[in-house]
């Protein structure tokens, strides 16, 4: 079975977590209290870690200034002054994030802030696990876990009725670009709403906004991290096929002389590949290490004897059950000058008249050489004969 997994190289320009914030307290909150956290981040964030925030208002400039103050660093917007005053009040405005590169980049998400009368209860989710875990691939509208918000009682101890809705608050969840993968349905339930890929994202922070059906809303908050589990769905990947490598007759045995590698980008076992020689057209001469590819010579090789090998390899990885892929591996043996001439008979006579000039030839002598592609030049030499030759 072969599966391929392909990756998306994704840039994801700097962005808030959500589309919008929104936040209630009551008006007898502390001077100095932290109402909320908004956050940006960076996906360049080798570059431009540094995020610094500010509130920032287009109209009435300085009423939302001189009540909150965020913390330019995380985020957080504090209570500046009292609020006791402020009973109903619903303040709308922007908050900006700018990174630390040249030219800076920036962006704005909007922020509500509702500062609640006495009687206000606002939704609080009942404690669930903050960690879910869910294998990928499972089926199209599974439920990751259940949330459950309610309204707080009031002070007479009644529900103080009303209904509440969910969202999804999490802004890149939320994205027109791309197919939901989570949805929240009006029961709490967090469904999978499209295919879990653990290759793609492993882990997932959702954000979950509870909030009431009143104008303006009363609202409450729940981060959830879901951690995709793996199975075994990509199978290794050769980096090449087929593999060429041409090499000397002449290397010694025990000479590694090509490293192959399959990349398998499951986690674990899944992902963790070995290697084997298959099929029948196996040689002697080599051998492959299991855990690091490498093919090694196993026996003198001998261009007069093969001039090429072609290695059929495996790939396999330690899923259950175990995926696979295969390549070739050709081996070309390059000729060295390794066989002796020798003369094609063992003696030469020839018969020469007596009166004939110097010059004349007498025969040709020719030689043999097993080498095929690297033949020398040949020179000859009488090493022995009489005075007059
Ligand atoms: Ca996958
Ligand atoms: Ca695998
Ligand atoms: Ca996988
Ligand atoms: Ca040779």
């Amino acid at each position: 079975m072969h599966i391929f997994c392909f990756f998306e190289v994704k840039i994801e320009l700097y962005f808030f977590l959500q589309d919008e914030y929104k936040a209630n307290f009551h008006p007898n909150l502390s001077v100095g209290s932290t109402i909320m956290t908004v956050r940006a981040v960076d996906a360049d964030e080798l570059h431009n870690a540094r995020v610094t925030y500010s509130i920032y208002e287009k109209k009435s400039a300085g009423v939302v200034g001189d009540l909150f103050e965020i913390d330019s660093n995380s985020g957080a917007i504090l209570l500046k002054k009292s609020a006791a005053e402020l009973e109903n009040q619903v303040y709308q405005f922007f908050v900006r994030a700018q990174d630390g590169g040249n030219p800076p980049l920036h962006s704005e998400v909007p922020v509500e802030i509702y500062i609640m009368s006495h009687l206000d209860r606002p939704p609080v989710f009942e404690k669930r696990d903050s960690i879910v875990y869910i294998a990928e691939n499972g089926p199209v509208g599974e439920v990751v876990t259940t949330l459950k918000a309610s309204l707080g009682r009031g002070e007479d101890g009644e529900d103080d009725g009303g209904s509440i809705r969910y969202k999804l608050a999490s802004a890149v969840y939320n994205s027109a670009d791309s197919d939901p993968i989570f949805q929240i349905d009006d029961e709490g339930r967090v469904i999978v709403s499209s295919r879990l890929d653990r290759e793609k994202r492993a882990v997932h922070k959702l954000t979950f906004l509870a909030e009431t059906d009143t104008s303006p809303t009363l609202n409450a908050y729940y981060d959830l991290t879901v951690q995709v589990l793996d199975r075994n769905d990509c199978s290794p990947k050769f980096t090449a096929n087929p593999y060429e490598v041409t090499v000397s007759e002449a290397v010694a045995t025990n000479t590694p002389i090509v490293q192959v590698f399959a990349e398998d980008t499951d986690y674990g076992n899944n992902g963790e590949v070995r290697y084997s020689f298959y099929g029948d057209n196996q040689s002697d001469l080599f051998s492959i290490d299991p855990h690091h590819g490498w093919i090694t010579t196993q026996g003198p090789l001998d261009y007069e004897k093969e001039k090429s090998y072609t290695l059929q390899v495996m790939a396999f990885d330690n899923g259950s059950p175990s995926l696979t892929a295969t390549t070739l591996v050709k081996i070309a043996i390059i000729d060295v000058n390794d066989n002796p001439h020798h003369f094609s008979q063992q003696h030469y006579t020839a018969a020469v008249n007596e009166g004939a000039l110097p010059g004349t030839i007498i025969f040709a002598l020719e030689t043999e050489d097993e080498d095929v592609t690297a033949k020398t030049d040949i020179e000859y030499f009488i090493v022995s004969g009489n005075d007059l030759g």
